[in-house]
């Protein structure tokens, strides 16, 4: 219940606070807290452009000794391993690898799934290959009759693979779900199909010649204080061990972990090409999808939506969203050591243009949405505009924009950005982008 609840009073709250114009500093911001309908407390955020302090960034090619990052082979061999190592022990905590024994078993088919335009498959994967093992169940679409092998998005769902598409062949997530449409006492029933269908859009992806795979996030680790415990991270505590060490993988770390481990089944199968699978997320699971697509390079593409704060939003810009109330409200989705910026965003080693420029040279799109204030738009025009000279570095024509771009004016070089009118949401103009920046630059096997 919490995840959800939380989601949904948070844009609220942010919401309520536009337009408060706040004279004071980023210290006294801290400090203050103001009295929000939900009964809770909110930060005192800052929504106004004039009040944003001026800050540094990082050099994303200049090396933790002052060294300038001069060639693609020094970035490549030396600074992209220095910065994914600052963010997995600041920021999203260190990930295992691929379990041994995991097993990927298809347990449902259709030849003829949405009325014959697709084929649906279900595979359950085990992580662990044991019987009473941690399960995730990836749902795929192929279009039917297209010549494969496929360009495939890949996503996690929020609310159980049967929200993606009003389907009555997709299975039923038995597990734990937020409290919502079509859901009792935390388990799922038929009347949550297709609940979150206008965010997936299945029938343009597959019409466009895209296949589209998706698993509930839930699956690897439910989204609430405590969800370790029912979560794949549990099964790497040491004995004695209740929770990670301060680098340690958070449920980020764990979400974009099960994409990877999506991706090694996708691997298997004969109709997908799993050299053109892009990693797409929403909000939370937006921030999964950038950490996901810097650690695993066999993502070809990325695509992040609405991701703000902790996703493709600047930390250092007082703007919306901070560290601070992230790792409040939400003190499972980072690693330990995060916390230790809270009061001191500048003395973070890393920003998040450098997450965004850990995924060069492949093609990364940032989506944003004019009313998601609380996610920093213009943060995340900003993250993408000084990763570009990493994307040109190795050779690369980065982000074809240096002002931010109007509403609904997408740009599609290999760095893509789109500010949507509207709220914090995926909807269809979101993914009649993505499958335009994905003919670009994932089309041609
Ligand atoms: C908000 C959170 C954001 C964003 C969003 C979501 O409450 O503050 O960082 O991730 O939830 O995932 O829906």
């Amino acid at each position: 219940m919490r995840g959800k609840i939380l989601r949904r009073r948070f844009l609220k709250t942010g919401g309520l606070a536009v337009g408060s114009a706040f004279l004071m500093s980023c210290e006294q911001q801290e400090e203050e807290v103001k009295p929000v309908a939900a009964g809770g407390t909110l930060k005192v955020v800052n929504y106004d452009e004039s009040k944003v302090p001026s800050y540094t960034l990082p050099n994303p090619l200049v090396m933790a000794s002052g060294q300038r990052v001069t060639s693609a082979r020094m970035w490549v061999e030396k600074r992209r391993p220095q910065l994914l190592k600052l963010f997995q022990t600041y920021e999203y905590g260190r990930s295992p690898g691929r379990p041994r024994g995991m097993t990927f078993h298809v347990i449902s088919a259709d030849m003829n799934a949405l009325g014959g335009k697709a084929i649906r498959k279900q595979v359950l994967i085990n992580f662990t290959g044991k019987k009473d093992g941690p399960r995730m169940t990836l749902l795929m679409y192929l279009p039917k009759g297209a010549p494969g092998p496929l360009p495939m998005f890949l996503g996690l769902n929020f609310d159980g693979n049967q929200t993606v598409a009003a389907d009555p062949g997709i299975i039923i997530n038995p597990g734990w779900v937020a409290e919502g449409w079509g859901v009792i006492d935390h388990r799922a029933t038929d009347a949550s199909r297709g609940d979150a269908a206008c965010r997936w859009q299945v029938e343009k992806i597959l019409a466009r010649g895209y296949g589209l795979a998706t698993a509930y996030y839930g699956d690897i680790e439910p989204d609430y204080n405590g969800g370790i415990h029912s979560s794949v991270r549990s099964l790497y505590l040491r004995p004695r061990q209740s929770e990670p060490a301060p680098d340690e993988w958070g449920a980020i770390g764990a979400w974009a972990w099960g994409l990877s481990r999506a991706m090694d089944c996708l691997e298997t199968d004969k109709n997908v090409d799993p050299r053109r699978v892009a990693v797409m997320g929403h909000s939370r699971l937006g921030k999964t999808a950038l950490w996901a697509g810097a650690q695993d390079t066999r993502f070809a593409m990325v695509i992040s939506n609405d991701s703000g704060e902790g996703g493709a939003a600047l930390s250092r810009r007082w703007f919306g969203e901070t560290v601070k109330s992230i790792n409040t409200h939400f003190p499972w989705w980072f690693c330990g050591n995060f916390k230790k910026f809270n009061n001191d965003v500048n003395a973070l080693p890393v920003d998040q243009h450098e997450l965004i420029a850990l995924i060069a040279p492949r093609p990364v799109y940032i989506a944003t949405a004019a009313d998601d204030l609380w996610a920093d738009p213009t943060g995340m025009f900003l993250a993408a505009k000084a990763a570009a000279p990493v994307y040109q570095l190795l050779g690369t024509d980065g982000l074809g924009a240096t002002k931010m771009p109007g509403i609904d004016q997408p740009v599609t070089t290999t760095i893509g950005f789109h500010l949507r009118c509207g709220p914090h949401n995926v909807t269809a103009y979101d993914w009649e982008q993505f499958l335009n920046f994905a003919d670009v630059h994932m089309k041609a096997s």
